[in-house]
């Protein structure tokens, strides 16, 4: 029997099978609102057989957002947008997840393919970033953020209860906190990029405090019998790779510890120039420690797209649910054609019903 297409339970949530779209912004949002862009996309991919589908980085306040393409969940409008989004989801089988975040001193850019980099500060698109201290990213980045007032930090942990309040009631079953990447939160748990000398920077415990504080917050809000999650980024590769390793397993227990059910293991990115040894399925040792030393359920992505690689990784149990996300823009059936290439019997029934039936001799 395949591992990869077993189903999956975590709290009152089952997942159809191991595989999960992660989030991937689709910057085709205007003031933040979901649009036809992200309703087709986002039916399209779930069509397609993954047991998850977590829509995009979703911003919990306006200059939370990476770029003004961003979907928002500051008000009640992008609620009501997102409420068709989740309905598609779950028409085609699959669990609705969604992703919210804050992007601090990466905020305030342009869209990749319209350079990756922050907005020209006399643009009338650009907007104020903060962050924990007043250091900026570096290389595409280059503005210089504000350095976060402890009403700022309390403002924004409101907002990150707010959207989850609205995420909650437009319908959504799964819920993450983007802690990742080298936005806000990952950067206040980062010694390069939180360097502040009050409650909230210096030791590891005052480093994780914007983030413990925050999951706390969202966890008396959103409903105990649905999975709160956090991507996580627990690595930096900048050569001390021991020490981060250490400090964010123990963040993730205490993750855990406040209510957490999964953890989505991934990246730092916190500082541009870093020895990321990227390959297929890189993060799977790094996900299977943080499983076993936190004893957690994990996730984790990049590079786990090929069939074999995605089925090994739940069997040998580094992984409870994969992540396959590019490779779900160029097919967002991957789910059926990775059954086929594991040989699962009946793999068009991976597909919805008036698919499968005509697919099942084809
Ligand atoms: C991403 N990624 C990403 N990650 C995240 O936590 N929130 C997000 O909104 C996004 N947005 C995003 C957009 C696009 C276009 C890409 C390609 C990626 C990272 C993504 O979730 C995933 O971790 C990586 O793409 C690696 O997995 P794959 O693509 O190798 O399967
Ligand atoms: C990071 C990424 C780097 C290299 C390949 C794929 C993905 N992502 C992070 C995303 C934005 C797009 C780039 C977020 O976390 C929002």
């Amino acid at each position: 029997m395949s591992a990869l297409f077993q189903p999956f339970t975590l709290k009152d949530v089952t997942l159809r099978n191991r595989i999960a779209v992660p989030p991937m912004c689709q910057y085709m949002a205007v003031d933040g609102v979901p649009n036809e862009w992200h309703l087709s996309h986002y039916a399209s991919i779930a069509r397609g057989g993954a047991g998850l589908v977590i829509v995009e980085a979703t911003g919990v306040a306006p200059e939370g957002r990476i770029t003004p393409g961003c979907t928002g969940l500051w008000n009640d409008q992008q609620a009501q947008a997102f409420v068709p989004v989740v309905q598609a989801i779950k028409a085609a089988g699959a669990v609705p997840g969604i992703q919210i975040g804050h992007a601090g001193r990466k905020a305030s850019a342009n869209k990749p393919w319209e350079g990756d980099d922050h907005i020209a500060a006399d643009d009338a698109r650009a907007w104020e970033t903060i962050a924990p201290s007043a250091i900026a990213f570096g290389g595409g980045l280059p503005r210089t953020p504000r350095a976060m007032t402890l009403e700022d930090i309390a403002r924004v942990r409101q907002n990150f209860v707010d959207a989850a309040v609205r995420a909650r009631d437009t319908g959504f079953e799964w819920l993450e906190l983007h802690f990742a990447h080298g936005y806000l939160a990952q950067s206040f748990f980062s010694p390069h990029s939180n360097q502040r000398d009050d409650i909230y920077g210096g030791s590891v415990e005052n480093r994780g405090r914007f983030l413990l504080e925050t999951l706390r917050a969202v966890r008396e809000v959103w409903p105990e019998n649905l999975p709160l999650t956090v991507r996580f980024g627990v690595i930096e590769y900048d050569g001390r790779d021991e020490q981060t390793l250490a400090e964010s397993i123990g963040l993730v227990r205490q993750f855990k510890a406040a209510g957490m059910d999964m953890i989505s293991v991934s990246v730092n990115f916190v500082i541009p120039d870093t020895h990321i040894p990227w390959g297929p399925a890189f993060l799977g040792p790094i996900a299977e420690r943080v499983r076993r030393e936190a004893d957690v359920p994990v996730s984790s992505a990049w590079g786990f797209g090929t069939p074999e690689i995605a089925e090994r990784v739940v069997k040998d149990q580094q992984l409870d649910l994969v992540m396959v996300g590019r490779a779900h823009l160029a097919n967002p059936h991957w789910p059926y054609f990775a059954a086929k290439e594991i040989g699962i019997d009946r793999a068009s029934w991976t597909l919805p019903a008036p698919y499968a039936h005509w697919l099942e001799r084809y």
